[in-house]
């Protein structure tokens, strides 16, 4: 990189979702000079890449919001109880605007290196289009689910239809009407497409390697009254979100679940089900932890799915087996009543694979699925995939690949070793996707802009974690998780959905009690961080 033509910034921040929007408000706020780049054509992240039908946000749209600003709040108004796609970016987009960030974020520019020089103690970040500019601080606001997982079947290339990952769904959308559609996948991205795919296809094909559990979310249209008791005081509908495990308020029972009747959890069960959305996983204390307290919980939404699906063949091939919330859960608007129209079909390919796509379709054994349209909702490599897509280098050279090889390791899932002034927003060892994303990622970008001023305050200018706080960090990650089901299941938390990559439960489980140490680190003069000029 020639000197002369390297433009020198004070924060870098990849990425413009939720957090890099947020990130550049804040920064841009204490004074620094930032530069957001962007690998998409729009802001909103997440939500600009995922427009498959029926995209929506399980999290309510009232709590899935930004807290930073009380005017947004006030003047946003959210239509549904989960707000769709098209209003999140609609939000994000008004937030770029609002905020007047457009003027210091570079759209349609992918990030392929980071690269720490020890001399100047600063990052050399290189871009897609060849231009390269240095900071002091890199923000990698990369998201959890961006780096999208499409399996690698052999034939791919030779058919003659159109395909589509949910994850990087075109823009003018895609017609599906009177076509033979293959949607591949049953986890929370095809659970919320399907139902709406079904509508539009002439017959659909659900290739299903493992069932979930699914809870209906009761989406509806929100309540302008309920809206507007909210609003005149946010802070304190928020309170209970911020203080529940997942920052989400799941009025969660302090009650064992086996030290209720069965009755009693029955009433609970129903009454959550009724309600709608995930807050049936916080019916009882033990549900996460112990597995005779997760079985009757899972029995329950077994139950439920047997009465609802038509066909008892059908039914059984839907009926997961794995703890609930172990994997994902999902909420959904009429899953498995889909599943009763004549026009869908479930492949069960648990026992025998997809073997290869051909010119005309899916083939599973000796069977050729006919096809127009592949739909992959296979979703992601979490947590880390869209990290290991950069070529990070830290001091003396080591690639963040190379250090992670064994699993993420981080100190609080802000910062690594070996990497100073290098931020993760949401990353691996913190609450992340276990956690209300947007609250999670205000937190996080609160935390390094305090960080900065604190600096800056003190005529500091590196920061590093030490190897002793990380350590301990990814053992007590990895302590809590063992405490529960979680580490059990073949989910992407563990990243089992993606050959090869190491087994670790990377998400920190306990917003609260995360948040409340990161403000004891802070009080303890950033304890666990080497701070130098
Ligand atoms: P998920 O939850 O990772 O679901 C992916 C689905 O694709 C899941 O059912 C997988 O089955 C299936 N899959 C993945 N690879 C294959 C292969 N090779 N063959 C057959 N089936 C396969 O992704 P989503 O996009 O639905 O959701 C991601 C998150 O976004 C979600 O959890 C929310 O946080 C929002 P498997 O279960 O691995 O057997």
């Amino acid at each position: 990189m020639a000197e002369a033509t390297v433009r020198g910034f004070d924060a870098v921040v990849v990425g413009a979702g939720f957090g890099g929007l947020y990130a550049l408000w804040r920064l841009r706020g204490l004074g620094m000079s930032v530069r957001v780049y962007e690998g998409g054509s729009g802001v909103g992240g997440t939500w600009f890449w995922n427009r498959y039908p029926g995209a929506r946000c399980d999290v309510e749209s009232l709590a899935y919001s930004y807290s930073f600003s009380p005017e947004l709040e006030q003047e946003w108004v959210w239509t549904e109880r989960y707000a769709s796609q098209p209003e999140i970016l609609r939000y994000a987009n008004h937030v770029a605007d609002r905020f007047d960030l457009r003027r210091d974020i570079q759209l349609n520019t992918r990030i392929e290196s980071a690269i720490f020089d020890e001399q100047s103690g600063r990052w050399n970040v290189r871009a897609d289009d060849g231009t390269g500019v240095s900071a002091q601080y890199c923000i990698m606001a990369t998201g959890c689910l961006s780096s999208r997982n499409t399996p690698d079947f052999p034939g791919l290339e030779t058919f003659r239809g159109a395909h589509h990952h949910t994850g990087s769904w075109p823009a003018e959308g895609v017609d599906l009407e009177g076509k033979r559609v293959g949607i591949i996948g049953t986890g929370s991205s095809a659970i919320q497409a399907i139902p709406i795919i079904a509508e539009q296809a002439e017959h659909l094909h659900v290739f299903q390697r493992t069932p979930n559990y699914s809870i209906p979310a009761r989406n509806g249209p929100l309540d302008p009254g309920f809206q507007e008791k909210v609003k005149a005081d946010y802070e304190a509908f928020r309170q209970p979100f911020l203080g529940g495990m997942f920052g989400l308020d799941f009025s969660p029972h302090d009650r064992l679940a086996m030290d209720a009747t069965p009755g009693e959890r029955r009433e609970m069960y129903e009454r959550r089900w009724a309600e709608g959305g995930l807050a049936l996983i916080g019916s009882f204390a033990d549900l996460l932890s112990s597995q005779e307290a997760n079985d009757t919980a899972a029995e329950f939404i077994r139950g439920k799915i047997r009465e609802i699906v038509d066909d008892p063949e059908v039914a059984e091939k839907l009926l997961p087996d794995s703890p609930v919330a172990c994997k994902r859960p999902c909420a959904d608007t009429g899953y498995f009543e889909t599943y009763n129209r004549p026009d869908v079909t479930l492949v069960d390919i648990s026992d025998t694979p997809i073997d290869e796509i051909t010119p005309a379709g899916v083939r599973v054994g000796d069977r050729e699925y006919e096809l127009d349209t592949i739909v992959f909702a296979t979703g992601f490599d979490a947590m880390t995939g869209s990290l290991m897509r950069i070529d990070i280098r830290g001091r003396a050279g080591l690639t963040l690949a190379e250090k992670w090889s064994g699993g993420p390791r981080t100190y609080l899932g802000l910062c690594t070793v070996g990497f100073p002034n290098l931020f993760t927003i949401t990353g691996p060892g913190s609450p992340s996707v276990l956690a209300n994303m947007i609250p999670a990622i205000e937190q996080h970008v609160d935390w390094i802009a305090d960080c900065f001023m604190h600096m800056r305050e003190r005529g500091l200018s590196v920061i590093e974690a030490t190897r002793e706080a990380e350590d301990a960090w990814v053992d007590h990650v990895n302590e809590r998780a063992d405490r529960t089901l979680y580490p059990s299941c073949n989910s992407w938390y563990v990243g089992a959905n993606i050959p090869g990559k190491p087994r670790v439960f990377m998400p920190y489980l306990g917003f609260p009690a995360y948040v409340e140490r990161c403000e004891e680190v802070v009080a303890r003069e950033y304890e666990g961080f080497e701070l130098s000029a």
